[in-house]
């Protein structure tokens, strides 16, 4: 997977008409976006469609699955369907909930991402111990795709180091989590930002400052 400039746009706004607006100006820097519950809530699995269609961009759904596998599979067929080509899935459920979304996928000639630990304080509390174990689960699985925080940088040099230099981590918590584009590129492969990019009152300059700042 190639990801133009290593950014993924989340496009956690809330509307499809923002989102197009947004990507109207931004589109030809970016070939990968990621869509989660904020959008597909307010517009429904439509707004992922119309995405896909209008930018012929690579969309990343966010919808951190983390149920049974026989709902995982139901959730992922609709994600897929509506022309996503990735799925992000939590890893804490389990082998059985990950393989069930991961053979969805393959189905659809997709892909899923596993989560490993999440950018927020509050993955210390219970992801923390666990997020290594999923890391490792995941090799096990065969899985390609990661998640893991740019917030702790030496957590996600760990999650690398579990999943080994050929897989692809993608890394949120950027800008205004706290999280540094380059600094997480050394052990990301792409940087997942959002807010620091679409409420700027410039989002073309917020994202072309971003690409100015990392080592392509
Ligand atoms: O651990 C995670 N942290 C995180 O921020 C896993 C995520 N999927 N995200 C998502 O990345 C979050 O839901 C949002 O869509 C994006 C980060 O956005 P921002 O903090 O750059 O606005």
């Amino acid at each position: 997977m190639e990801v133009k400039n290593k950014i993924i746009l989340a496009l956690d706004v809330p509307t499809t008409r923002k989102a197009i607006e947004i990507m109207d100006n931004l589109s030809d820097n970016l070939n990968t976006v990621k869509i989660g519950y904020p959008l597909v809530l307010a517009e429904g699995l439509e707004s992922v469609t119309r995405i896909k269609e209008e930018y012929g961009c690579r969309v990343i759904c966010d919808f951190k699955v983390a149920d049974i596998p026989a709902t995982n599979e139901k959730i992922a067929d609709a994600t897929f369907k509506a022309g996503a080509d990735a799925l992000i899935v939590h890893g804490f459920v389990g082998e059985d909930s990950a393989a069930s979304c991961l053979e969805t996928a393959t189905k659809h000639g997709g892909e899923i991402f596993l989560l490993t630990e999440m950018s927020h304080p509050g993955a210390a509390q219970f992801l923390q111990p666990v997020s290594m174990d999923i890391a490792r689960m995941g090799v096990k699985m065969g899985i390609h795709n990661y998640v893991g925080p740019s917030t702790r940088l030496d957590r996600l040099k760990k999650i690398r180091n579990i999943i080994g230099e050929d897989s692809f981590l993608i890394s949120p918590g950027v800008g205004v989590q706290g999280g540094d584009p380059q600094d997480t590129l050394e052990f990301a492969n792409a940087i997942i930002v959002g807010r620091s990019i679409y409420l700027d009152n410039d989002p073309v300059n917020a994202l072309n400052s971003i690409i100015d700042s990392i080592e392509l």
